[in-house]
């Protein structure tokens, strides 16, 4: 067993965009600026943006939070999106989901000005992404694209499933490790609730991507021996083992799933800390015009 450690290279990648940004303000340009949006007190919601927050200050990025109560409506979110769009001093934003009920979430999503949109949630980077031209890719499936490279792990004709279908990391990972490219070049099964026999199509997986948000729902007769295991389940239990009363469980039971595979990604320290970082190389990019270059 090989621990993929995220925390590890989360903080190399760190180091080398916080030398990138050093040049770029020694050299008399601006410091890349990264606003998030947050509405209301959901307590992950505050710790995630507290995590982006200190990724910017450790980079060197200027980052902004714009707070708003649950009672905004969705015309004002679409003001204030309107209003980074226009913001010549941010390079890129966030909206950190999810948004109040009586908020489409989609409809704000699509109102973010593509070149600003360091998540990749809107259906231009998407899209952008699907037919293999530059774009914003979402954190998540970013890092782990990252954490697959910088391990050197082998992708191409192998069997991989990825277990759970959301826009944000499912799909995409699925499309990802699917380009003729590396890592890709993998054949991938998209797997969910309604699979059949997911148990027989996980036991022939080289690669497992387990992103459906059940805790501990991967277990070690679900494995191939020798495989690759990829947990971007984080739920939080409460625990009184721990000074914050809380626990971060993954989607992997990680002691006895961790004793038949070649790689595998611990939770907390794994996927996480690479969402991070992807969303600070992302925000490099937009300050960068790298993207959207003609
Ligand atoms: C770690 C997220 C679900 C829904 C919305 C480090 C994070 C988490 C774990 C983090 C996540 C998950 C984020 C660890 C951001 C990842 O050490 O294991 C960092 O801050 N994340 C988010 O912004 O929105 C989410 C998960």
């Amino acid at each position: 067993m090989k621990l993929i450690d995220g925390k590890k290279i989360a903080n190399q990648i760190k180091e080398e965009i916080a030398q990138e940004v050093k040049q770029i303000v020694e050299s008399g340009g601006r410091a890349p600026h990264l606003a998030a949006v947050i509405v209301g007190h959901d307590g992950a919601s505050e710790t995630y943006v507290g995590h982006k927050e200190k990724a910017c200050a450790q980079v060197g990025f200027k980052s902004t939070v714009l707070r708003f109560e649950e009672t905004i409506t969705e015309e004002e979110m679409l003001a204030q999106v309107n209003k980074l769009n226009n913001d010549p001093g941010v390079d890129g934003f966030i909206l950190q989901l999810p948004l109040p009920k009586h908020i489409s979430e989609q409809k704000v999503i699509e109102a973010i000005d593509p070149r600003k949109d360091v998540d990749g949630f809107h259906p231009i980077n998407l899209g952008r992404m699907v037919i293999g031209l530059p774009a914003y890719i979402s954190a998540t499936p970013a890092g782990i694209m990252e954490l697959i490279k910088r391990y050197e792990i082998e992708t191409s004709g192998k069997d991989v499933v990825v277990v759970g279908r959301s826009n944000i990391v499912g799909k995409p990972m699925t499309i990802l490790l699917g380009q003729k490219a590396y890592p890709g070049n993998a054949t991938v099964t998209m797997a969910h609730s309604r699979t059949k026999n997911l148990k027989d199509l996980l036991l022939k997986a080289d690669i497992v991507i387990a992103a459906l948000g059940v805790a501990e729902f991967l277990t070690a007769d679900m494995v191939k021996e020798g495989a690759t295991v990829i947990d971007v389940g984080i739920t939080r239990v409460k625990s009184d083992t721990t000074k914050s009363g809380w626990k971060l469980l993954g989607d992997v039971k990680f002691d006895e799933v961790a004793e038949k595979t070649d790689y595998i990604t611990p939770v907390p320290g794994g996927v996480g800390p690479m969402t991070i970082v992807s969303l600070m190389q992302n925000t490099l990019k937009a300050a960068k015009g790298e993207i959207y270059s003609e």
